[in-house]
């Protein structure tokens, strides 16, 4: 079998908005447009994608919380309908995928020799997050290639931001480790958002993009900051800004999402691409492109898992 390889990674941001505003076949909801910088980034996202094959989609959520280790979907198959609980007027969405399970339990194997517990998803009616479902379809939406998603722990809520992403570093790693040994080729998407200050009033229409803007200026030069460092290939600051950046922008990155894309990447230094940035609710988003290191330096764990 030949060695396996990350094709690319993606900050890939889960608002269920930006499907409501696709107006999919699988969203029963229909809106008449919205968020056009986001979903036009996604558009764009693809495009790229479409000249680099992978043939899985590994993709790491906050929206699916685990307190022991990581869970790994495990079950070839999962359909059913997802709701999401705080804008059921915009998700409510019919999904049917498959799972790549041989690469999922190699995931675990792998995340459990680096020391971190994980368990597979066995249970065929497991209902899948909204987090895992947003992003893989406006990456993917013609649902043709398998995924793996992996939950959060929450590490970062109980003990800190330094720990839960040194956790993540292990764990990216351990996810890069499996997918060499099983030959795929493979896309990593971070599901979460940039800022993540929500408005606390929706308009009454939600898609009158008149109401939509970044929620505060200290948010906005954040994502700014974040944004340069993408562009300028130094992704390894991204992380270790990551405690300041969770701690004055309310990130999203709190989950340990973007860390695990990151680290499985190998802290690339090329510059990424930023395929597009917007606000949701007030939250700032951006569709960001990273290519695989070229040399892995792969750091594991820094020794305080
Ligand atoms: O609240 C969240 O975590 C969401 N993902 C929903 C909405 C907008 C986010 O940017
Ligand atoms: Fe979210």
């Amino acid at each position: 079998m030949n060695r396996g390889r990350i094709v690319a990674g993606a900050l890939a941001p889960h608002p269920p908005h930006l499907v409501y505003a696709e107006n999919p076949p699988q969203n029963e909801p229909r809106a008449e447009c919205g968020w056009e910088e986001l979903r036009w980034a996604y558009e764009r996202l693809r495009l790229s994608l479409a000249t680099k094959p992978f043939d899985v989609i590994l993709v790491h959520t906050p929206h699916w919380r685990t307190s022991r280790g990581h869970h790994v979907l495990a079950s070839p198959h999962f359909k059913g309908l997802s709701v999401d609980p705080v804008f059921p007027h915009l998700f409510r969405y019919t999904y049917d995928l498959r799972v790549d399970v041989e690469l999922a339990h190699a995931i675990v194997e792998e995340t459990r020799a680096a020391g971190l517990e994980a368990v597979p998803m066995c249970n065929p009616d497991f209902r899948i997050d909204y987090g895992t479902l947003v992003s893989c379809h406006m990456t993917r939406p013609q649902w043709d290639i398998p995924i793996v998603a992996i939950s959060s722990n929450t590490a970062h809520d109980d003990l800190s931001v330094e720990v839960g992403d040194a956790r993540m570093k292990a764990l990216g790693d351990a996810t890069r480790r499996a997918v060499e040994a099983t030959g795929r080729k493979a896309l990593l998407l971070a599901s979460c958002s940039l800022s993540h200050r929500h408005f606390t009033q929706e308009p009454a229409l939600p898609e009158d993009m008149t109401h939509e803007h970044i929620y505060n200026y200290n948010q906005y030069l954040w994502d700014m900051r974040m944004l340069s460092l993408f562009r300028q290939g130094r992704t390894r600051q991204i992380v270790d800004e990551a405690p300041d950046f969770v701690e004055q922008a309310v990130s999203e990155t709190r989950a340990g999402s973007l860390t695990w894309m990151l680290a499985a990447a190998g802290f690339p230094d090329e510059p990424c691409t930023v395929h597009g940035y917007g606000s949701v609710i007030g939250t700032g988003n951006a569709v960001v492109e990273v290519p695989p290191a070229r040399v892995h330096s792969g750091d594991a764990c820094d020794g305080k898992l």
